[in-house]
Parts: C-alpha cells; sequence; structure tokens
C-alpha cells in the first residue's frame, strides 16, 4: 500500500461532521446528509453523522459516509435492470472543476446526481411489523389502511410484504403513514401504481440478497422522482439509514428486534440517562469503535467487499 499525501499512518480518519463548499450553494442539510447545486447538477456528500433518538450525536462514526455511499452504489447496480437511478453517468469536466478544490470532503463519500423532481412520498414497503407499522398495527389492526391478520407479534414477518406510503414532513416531524387513497390524491393513479410496482420489485430483489447474506431486510424506504418525464430511484437506498436489517441467525419475533447498527449506540444513551432533549450527547471512544465496525459489517456482508475504496493514492515503489 502507497502513502497518501497527509497520510498519517493511523489507520482511521478523523469522522467528517460538516461539509464546507465555499462558494458552492447548499441546497439542503439533512441530519446526515449535505446536499449542494453545482451547476444543473446535485452533490450528495454524506457526511460521518450519525442520529439517535431524532437526534443529531455530538461525535461522527468515522468513515460512516463512505460505507453508506458505497453501499448505495452496490445496491443501485444490483438493481440497474429493476429501476433506473438519478445517478449521473459521466459528470463533465466543468463541474469536476468546480468541486476540485473540496475533494478531501467528497472523494468515496458523495453521488453526483441529476436534479428529479421529487414525488412528494416516501415509498416505504415492509416484509416485517416493525416500527411505526407495529405501533399503528396494535391500535388499528391495519398500517397505512391495509388490514392485517389478527395475532401478529411484533416483529413477525408478514404473509407478503406491504406498500405504505408517507407524507414527508419537513420540519422535523417524522413522516405521517398515509392511504395509498391518499398518495392516488397526492400524485396521481398512474405515478402511484407505478411507485407502488418498483418498490415491491426493489424491496423483493434486495431482500432476497439480503437473505442471501444472512440478513433480513425488515423494512426500507424509497424516494422517486422525475427526470425528462421519466420516473429514476433518487436519494440513498437500502443503507441501515434508510432500512432496518437484523441479523437472521438471532432473529426473535416477539419483540423490539435490536439495531444492527446503532444498538451500542442506544444502549449508552440509554445508559447515562439523557433526556432526548438537545444537545445531544457525544460518545466515548469505545461506543465509536464498536459503531463503525459494525457499518464496515454490514459493507461487507452486503457487497461481499472486505473493504472501503481508497482514493487513489500514490502507488508504493
Ligand atoms: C433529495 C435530502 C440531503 C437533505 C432533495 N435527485 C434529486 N433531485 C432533486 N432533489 C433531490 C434529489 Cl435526490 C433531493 N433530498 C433529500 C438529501 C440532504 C435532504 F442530502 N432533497
Amino acid at each position: 500500500m502507497g502513502l497518501r499525501i497527509g497520510d498519517t499512518g493511523s489507520s482511521m480518519n478523523a469522522a467528517l461532521l460538516t461539509t464546507n463548499l465555499g462558494d458552492i450553494p447548499l441546497t439542503a442539510r439533512g441530519k446526515v446528509r449535505d446536499l449542494y447545486a453545482v451547476g444543473d447538477e446535485l452533490l450528495f456528500i454524506a457526511t460521518d453523522r450519525i442520529s439517535a433518538f431524532d437526534h443529531v450525536l455530538g461525535s461522527g462514526i468515522p468513515d460512516k459516509g463512505r460505507i453508506l455511499t458505497q453501499l448505495s452504489h452496490f445496491w443501485f447496480d444490483l438493481l440497474a435492470d429493476t429501476v433506473p437511478n438519478h445517478l449521473l453517468a459521466a459528470p463533465s469536466p466543468e463541474l469536476l472543476a468546480k468541486i476540485a478544490p473540496y475533494r478531501s470532503q467528497i472523494d468515496g463519500r458523495s453521488m453526483i446526481v441529476r436534479r428529479a423532481e421529487m414525488f412528494p412520498v416516501e415509498c416505504v414497503v415492509r416484509g416485517y411489523i416493525s416500527g411505526s407499522g407495529w405501533k399503528d398495527y396494535r391500535a388499528t389492526g391495519s398500517v397505512c389502511g391495509i388490514g392485517l391478520p389478527a395475532g401478529l407479534r411484533e416483529s413477525d414477518k408478514l404473509p407478503e410484504p406491504i406498500f405504505t406510503p408517507a407524507a414527508k414532513i419537513n420540519t422535523g416531524g417524522h413522516d405521517e403513514n398515509i392511504s395509498y387513497a391518499a398518495m392516488v390524491e397526492a400524485i396521481g393513479a398512474e405515478y402511484a401504481a407505478e411507485l407502488r410496482r418498483l418498490t415491491l420489485s426493489i424491496y423483493a430483489k434486495a431482500s432476497e440478497h439480503a437473505a442471501s447474506k444472512g440478513l433480513i431486510l425488515a423494512d426500507t424506504k424509497f424516494e422517486f422522482g422525475l427526470v425528462n418525464g421519466k420516473i429514476v430511484l433518487a436519494d440513498e437506498v437500502l443503507t441501515p439509514d434508510s432500512s432496518r436489517y437484523w441479523p437472521a441467525a438471532s432473529y426473535a419475533p416477539g419483540g423490539p428486534q435490536p439495531s444492527f447498527d446503532k444498538q451500542y449506540v442506544r444502549d449508552y444513551l440509554e445508559s447515562i440517562r439523557w433526556n432526548k432533549q438537545a444537545p445531544a450527547p457525544s460518545l466515548p471512544e469505545e461506543v465509536i469503535d464498536k459503531t463503525r465496525e459494525k457499518y464496515l459489517e454490514a459493507f461487507r456482508l452486503i457487497t461481499g467487499r472486505l473493504d472501503l475504496d481508497e482514493p487513489a493514492d500514490i502507488p508504493a515503489p
């Protein structure tokens, strides 16, 4: 392995908590990702920020942004025959020149995407009953108006995967589950039917791949948009931030399943009895290291690769 300029010899880089791209306009800052407008295109940067209990924590997880970005890339590739996506095939030399001064904040953790007209719905699919789906089922016996069998236990597998759309709530709040009829009202019957079909077929393909690696894909959410009038899969896809993955080996319905990636973080935050109000605490080094290993484990299991792609380095003589 060669040395990179600036390499300290340590195997771990510091966490990137916030990006700053000078005069390049910031379009949106999410809990975890920063979105910039570069000419006609968008630059997504996945930082190393981590959220828990709806707050961004004071510490980041080194490499988390690179791991999640490379997971999204893996899934976009695997799904290429199922659905077109928002990735720009070949960024122009002009675009690359604009972002070149900021490459240390961008390399390995970013996607350059085509600007889409986003549908104002989260396309959620559930193969198992958990989270807000479990809450709704317990209260009403159904989720998003879909009646389910009586007697399901928390985390049970559903008879078949269900499409449970949600309305985006921008002001920090949780998305709100809506009926399919409400989705039709919002975007029209044809788009609604096509997004539901795509969501279920993507889930079928992804959950089959996950199962072959010993992982249950309990649920996940997709965002779609229109580019030149064509539906594309946008945003991040099938990352642990947008999906529930459970290890199949320890699956035990009848209660909540431990989070694949964030369980050390949640356990720590409970142990210090944080009141879940801002400011969110920082994490001890051990919790950061163990959590980073969980993200790497997910990456290795899902992609079959041992390590993240390194940025171009200076070859050893
Ligand atoms: C995605 C989001 C983030 C905050 C807008 N291809 C696209 N075209 C237009 N807009 C979007 C996309 Cl993916 C788009 N978001 C979600 C991402 C930070 C919010 F990185 N918002």
